[in-house]
């Protein structure tokens, strides 16, 4: 019995080391099935970094993780998944900040125009306190942040002008996201703001009840803009997050190592969405061109006439409850710039 006892000991300790360092095998993960929703096509930048999550996934739980990923919005928009996920009917999507404005208000700091400079400065912004502070701030409406992906600088599209100043806006329809923020911006340049779902938008174009959109060159690339759109606006007026995010209700019976693989594959698919994404939209420009699109780019001085006609709309966000996060975003756009 004492050899027995010894032999056992001896077998236990040989096995510890081996557990510890074995992965997902000897980890407290289960097999799940995880729906991820987004809004583009599969050929897109959100497409390919949905792919790499979900091979990430599988990679990190020795295949136990199956995400599957379903595009254009076969789910719902950004708000009805948003929802989805809040009620526990689906695990996970990515859709754009500026949607989520009707759980956490804060969320429309991201959509003041001309606030960053360039991509690095957003990154800082994104992946670091303030970023997570608002990450953060979606725990108690059921939502569960994990990382921020690029969606990017926005342009304008349209099928009436070339717009080379501001007055070239006026009276045009133009599409904008659901969010206070995008429509007091665009009618304040004298454009007549339509908030429209992304998932409504290519019929509106087509159809004309709308006249004009405003995205990054990636998303009017892969979501054919070009063959319902003439002219393209390189104007950079808003920097774009998107937002990775789970629902708390599935999220919370994950096990401590089931959520380590999902954020830390969550912060892989971060880092190629956006290595992607921003090799993608140095090829974008030249693609619409050659699909027949006429583009021109705002000059300095006129973004400057445009920077200037917005200055109310910051004051309106401050004097709408929004004063506290604003300061906090401008400090850390500051802070970044050192
Ligand atoms: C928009 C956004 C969308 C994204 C996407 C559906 O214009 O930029 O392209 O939110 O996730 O609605």
């Amino acid at each position: 019995f004492r050899k027995l006892l010894l032999a056992t000991g001896i077998a236990a300790a040989l096995l510890a080391p081996i557990a510890a360092t074995t992965s997902a095998a000897a980890q407290d993960v289960k097999t799940r099935i995880i729906r991820f929703g987004y809004g583009l096509s599969e050929n897109s930048n959100q497409g390919r970094a949905v792919k790499y999550f979900a091979e990430e996934l599988s990679k990190r739980s020795g295949g136990k993780f199956k995400m599957k990923g379903f595009g254009d919005a076969s789910l719902g928009s950004d708000i009805q998944m948003q929802n989805a996920l809040i009620g526990g009917a689906q695990e996970m999507m990515v859709g754009s900040t500026a949607t989520l404005v009707g759980i956490v208000k804060d969320f429309g700091a991201f959509d003041l125009p001309f606030l960053f400079n360039n991509e690095r400065e957003a990154d800082a912004v994104l992946d670091g306190p303030f970023g997570e502070k608002l990450l953060k701030s979606l725990n108690d409406k059921g939502l569960v942040g994990l990382v921020y992906w690029e969606n990017g600088f926005r342009n304008l599209t349209n099928s009436k002008r070339p717009i080379t100043k501001v007055e070239d806006m006026g009276g045009i329809k133009l599409r904008v996201m659901q969010n206070p923020v995008y429509i007091d911006m665009f009618n304040r340049f004298g454009a007549n703001a339509v908030p429209l779902a992304f998932s409504e938008l290519f019929t509106a174009l087509e159809t004309g009840t709308v006249d004009g959109q405003e995205n990054p060159v990636t998303t009017i690339q892969s979501s054919k803009f070009y063959e319902v759109q003439k002219y393209l606006t390189i104007s950079r007026h808003v920097y774009s997050p998107w937002i990775v995010l789970a629902s708390k209700r599935w999220y919370d019976g994950l096990s401590a190592d089931e959520k380590k693989i999902l954020n830390e594959a969550a912060v892989a698919s971060r880092d190629f969405e956006r290595k992607d994404s921003r090799e993608a939209s140095a090829q974008s420009v030249a693609y619409l061109k050659e699909k027949g699109m006429q583009i021109n780019e705002l000059s300095p001085a006129e973004l400057d006439r445009m920077r200037e006609m917005v200055k109310p709309a910051f004051d309106k966000y401050a004097a709408d409850g929004g004063a506290e996060v604003l300061k906090d975003l401008q400090a850390a756009i500051t802070a970044a710039r050192k």
